[in-house]
């Protein structure tokens, strides 16, 4: 087969935000559209493309195959030698991170819009991760950015036809050059890695029951997403859960029409089948795989800024850090302060990132930090380089086995220990752009001027004192590159902090997020709404949110 030059024009907005390029699947039907960007993030890796390896999978929406075979007609082009597929196109991000890194490949690819609706009218998107496993840094997106503004060309080998339906090795002979594509089985490598990393034998102990212990019985929802097959494989064949311990396993095009994001909202579900049975644990995925929420028994609630203190707390209890160690602790900048506490307590290092799992790479890499977390139900750790859904189900189910503790209990005592951060974070999402930007740069005007710092803002029979307030900044410790402009922020006298920035994940219109962490020592056991209203009224005050998005309530809390 040859290759084949396409003439081509640079397409507006094809700049990847907090985490890949996503837009409608029509923008990214456009002919031309895709290729485009592939063939831009080829190019941004020109010196290393020859003869090289990339792993290519997605979470199984509308337009992963077809872009599947994009892919491997560009890249037979391009010089790449090598080519793992997730068969059918399907692959968890955290598995994408974890073959890069196990076989050593200069990087992947990963078609998805994590929690983002799939299906022709909802989202797309194509994320490329480097050699370490991790999304690319901003330096590499900003190039393939640049580049996709002047792109003229692109490569492809039109007959390259290769079905990844079906497990094996096919080779192609490219002007010589042999070319590989090896569609391989979606869950083998990670499920393997898993049970190196956690003790199979005790989660399965605690599942199944032993005679001394009831069952303990879990729901794990998929959310019709990609975690499908892991699930099924993890839960149901490695760890001898029932049919009726998950739903939602096989992976579809459009979610089954739902909102593949497991919070509150969106996974309302699996709440409320938690609330009315008998379960122990529930937890769900979001569309790719990455993201985890986890409720107790009656659907206590464990916030993902808890969910990361608690593990970051019980890590000794999992093999993998058993043997590895455990060294710092990350955030991103809007998750609450709790893992802060536990840093504190055990005398590790402690980082604060821009929102995004790119900013943690460069920290693991060298050796500083084992586990991190967002508020946006994102818990990992250094086993790879992306947040993992499963892997955090796991840990706390470790953490469960190991400790003989409710879910609930763990969160309390932990809070009994630590205090408690109480955390909220409101979305309003898909709102008018213009508005929104106005709102932030007013904001950002008003918190940076003269006399904000001091100043008393009431609300009730609370009033708060302004410590510090500015447009968060973050240098990394490891290359010394800036993040500017990663969200505003002020912060008062007593610690509580109010973060507001624009979602940097959505394929139409702004997504404004208001967070509010405030910490208490001794009043722990309160319900998050009334405790944060003072400062949600003071944040709304302040940012005139309500005015500028004509917004009366969030679409979403958390
Ligand atoms: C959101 C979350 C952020 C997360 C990102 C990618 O970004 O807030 O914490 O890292 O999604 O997660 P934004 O810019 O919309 O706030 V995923 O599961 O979509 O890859
Ligand atoms: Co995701």
């Amino acid at each position: 087969p040859g290759v084949v030059t396409v003439d081509t024009k640079p397409f507006e907005g094809q700049k990847p935000g907090t985490s890949g390029l996503r837009k409608k699947v029509k923008v990214f039907a456009q002919e031309h559209y895709t290729e485009n960007f592939i063939q831009s993030i080829l190019n941004a890796n020109k010196d290393s493309l020859v003869g090289c390896t990339l792993v290519v999978g997605g979470d199984g929406r509308y337009l992963v195959k077809e872009v599947v075979d994009k892919i491997i007609k560009i890249s037979a082009a391009n010089g790449v030698a090598r080519l793992l597929v997730g068969q059918n196109g399907i692959l968890s991000t955290p598995a994408v991170s974890y073959l890069i890194r196990k076989y050593k490949t200069l990087g992947g690819i990963i078609l998805s819009a994590s929690h983002n609706p799939g299906g022709i009218d909802n989202d797309f998107g194509i994320k490329f991760n480097c050699a370490n496993g991790g999304p690319a840094p901003d330096a590499t997106t900003n190039q393939i950015y640049d580049i996709t503004t002047t792109i003229k060309q692109y490569k492809v080998v039109p007959e390259i036809n290769c079905d990844i339906s079906k497990i094996g090795v096919s080779n192609f002979d490219v002007h010589g050059s042999k070319f590989t594509v090896e569609v391989i089985d979606s869950v083998n490598d990670y499920v393997a890695y898993m049970k190196e990393i956690f003790d199979f034998r005790q989660i399965k102990a605690l599942i199944q029951g032993t005679p001394q212990r009831k069952p303990f019985n879990v729901l794990i929802d998929a959310m019709s997403g990609v975690t499908g097959p892991y699930v099924k494989r993890i839960f149901i064949d490695e760890l001898g859960a029932k049919e009726s311990n998950v739903r939602r396993i096989v992976p579809l095009e459009d979610f089954g029409g739902a909102h593949p994001d497991p919070n509150l909202t969106y996974a309302a579900d699996l709440v409320n089948a938690v609330k009315g049975g008998d379960y122990d644990l529930g937890a769900a995925f979001d569309g790719d795989g990455d993201r985890n929420m986890i409720i107790g028994r009656n659907a206590f609630f464990v916030t993902p800024s808890d969910s990361l203190a608690v593990l970051a707390n019980n890590l000794h209890h999992i093999p993998y850090f058993q043997r590895s160690g455990v060294q710092g602790y990350a955030r991103s900048m809007p998750t609450a302060a709790a893992v802060d506490r536990v840093a504190a307590a055990t005398g590790k290092e402690m980082f604060e990132v821009p929102t995004g799992w790119k900013y943690f790479g460069n920290l693991m890499d060298a050796g500083r930090l084992s586990l991190c977390g967002e508020e946006s139900f994102g818990t990992g750790s250094d086993h790879v380089r992306e947040k993992d859904g499963m892997w955090a189900a796991l840990a706390w189910l470790s953490v469960i086995a190991a400790t003989s503790q409710s879910v609930e209990d763990i969160l309390k005592s932990h809070w009994a220990q630590f205090g408690r951060n109480y955390f909220t974070r409101y979305d309003y999402e898909e709102c008018a752009s213009n508005p929104c930007n106005e709102m932030m740069q007013y904001l950002e005007k008003t918190i940076t001027s003269p006399g904000f710092v001091g100043s008393s803002h009431s609300s009730g029979d609370k009033t708060y004192v302004v410590k510090l307030a500015d447009n968060f900044s973050y240098m990394d410790p490891i290359d010394q590159s800036v993040a500017m402009k990663q969200g505003l922020r002020i912060i008062f006298e007593d610690g509580s902090r109010i973060v507001l920035r624009l979602s940097g994940t959505g394929s139409s219109g702004a997504t404004v997020r208001l967070y509010i962490d405030s910490y208490e020592a001794e009043n722990v056991l309160g319900d998050a709404q009334v405790m944060l209203k003072p400062l949600i009224d003071v944040a709304l005050k302040i940012s005139q949110l309500q005015k500028y998005t004509g917004r009366e309530a969030p679409t979403v809390i958390t």
